[in-house]
């Protein structure tokens, strides 16, 4: 009984452990550390065995993680697709080794869903439709054009997809808004500094609105619309999806109009989800994380409650 105990696959395991494999996109934006956070401090606990890695944004690095917490033999793997497609190698081989998969954040294109277990995370379309809400509203009584430059999350993203597809849905309906220019700021607030200056070099001072698909990439672009001696949230409207400290903060200089809550704090659910799926219990293919949105006149009162 002894040696059966120390044998190389439960070595150093208690009983009843889930040991878990999860693959992170990053540590590209506050939003992702304050997710980093929120999954280890729900699975660096008793009842689990943590490997995470990060994978610096790249698809193959992921693969990789996903390949060798195959090899390691882990009870469930748990990613957040940094893309949504080119999964189904990698996931078949999960499925033909018997480990469930969980998806967190982030969707992935499959042909056949039973290739993972399921997906907690949030609506991103329903983000893009409250961006795109928000601007008609605060446009009330504003002739047209309205000249709008986007700044879009890592391409091939789900976010990036979806909120780009739920903004255009309800700005698109109102003939004053014209989309000007839209490029990939890959959800960082360096990229996002730079290819607004590019806006800016191309555009003039003939841009009146931004969305950003994240709040990282808005922050990068204040600074660049300070730097071309514009007033960013007066000459040129923000809107931008997180709501991270640093989103409050830049409402509260008056620099941000407004951001739509993405939430990150999902750990504490993800870790449940895992467990039922340990336990081979039904678990719901999709799980929605609830998110509000917040603008200029509520940060000061909201910044010092928010946990992220
Ligand atoms: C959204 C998440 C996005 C955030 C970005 O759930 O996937 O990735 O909006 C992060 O800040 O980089």
């Amino acid at each position: 009984a002894i040696a059966l105990a120390g044998c190389s696959r439960d070595a150093g395991k208690q009983v009843g452990q889930v040991t878990v494999g999860f693959s992170q996109v990053g540590a590209e934006s506050e939003w992702r550390t304050a997710n980093t956070a929120s999954v280890k401090s729900a699975l660096v606990a008793p009842g689990f065995d943590l490997k995470f890695s990060d994978a610096q944004q790249k698809q193959e690095n992921q693969i990789k993680a996903l390949r060798s917490f195959i090899a390691q033999r882990v009870d469930v793997i748990a990613f957040s697709p940094v893309v949504e497609s080119g999964w189904e190698p990698v996931l078949r081989e999960a499925k033909a080794a018997g480990i469930p998969v969980v998806l967190t954040d982030r969707a992935v294109k499959v042909s056949d869903a039973s290739l993972y277990a399921s997906l907690i995370g949030s609506d991103f379309i329903e983000e893009g439709r409250k961006a795109g809400r928000w601007l008609l509203q605060d446009s009330t009584g504003k002739p047209g054009p309205i000249r709008v430059v986007e700044l879009q999350g890592t391409v091939g993203s789900a976010p990036a997809i979806d909120r780009m597809k739920g903004f255009h849905e309800v700005i698109d309906t109102d003939p004053r808004f014209k989309l000007v220019r839209s490029q990939s700021g890959d959800f960082t607030r360096a990229k996002g500094k730079e290819v607004m200056e590019a806006f800016l070099k191309a555009e003039g001072g003939h841009i009146d609105v931004l969305f950003a698909h994240n709040d990282d990439m808005a922050i990068g672009a204040i600074q660049a619309i300070e730097e071309a001696g514009l007033t960013p949230g007066k000459d040129i409207r923000i809107v931008s999806i997180d709501g991270v400290r640093g989103a409050f903060e830049a409402m509260k200089a008056g620099k941000l109009n407004a951001t739509i809550e993405c939430n990150p704090l999902f750990g504490a659910q993800l870790a449940q989800l895992i467990r039922d799926v340990h336990a081979g219990k039904p678990v719901p293919k999709r799980i929605v994380v609830e998110e509000g949105v917040f603008t200029q006149d509520q940060a000061a009162a909201a910044l010092p409650g928010r946990k992220y």
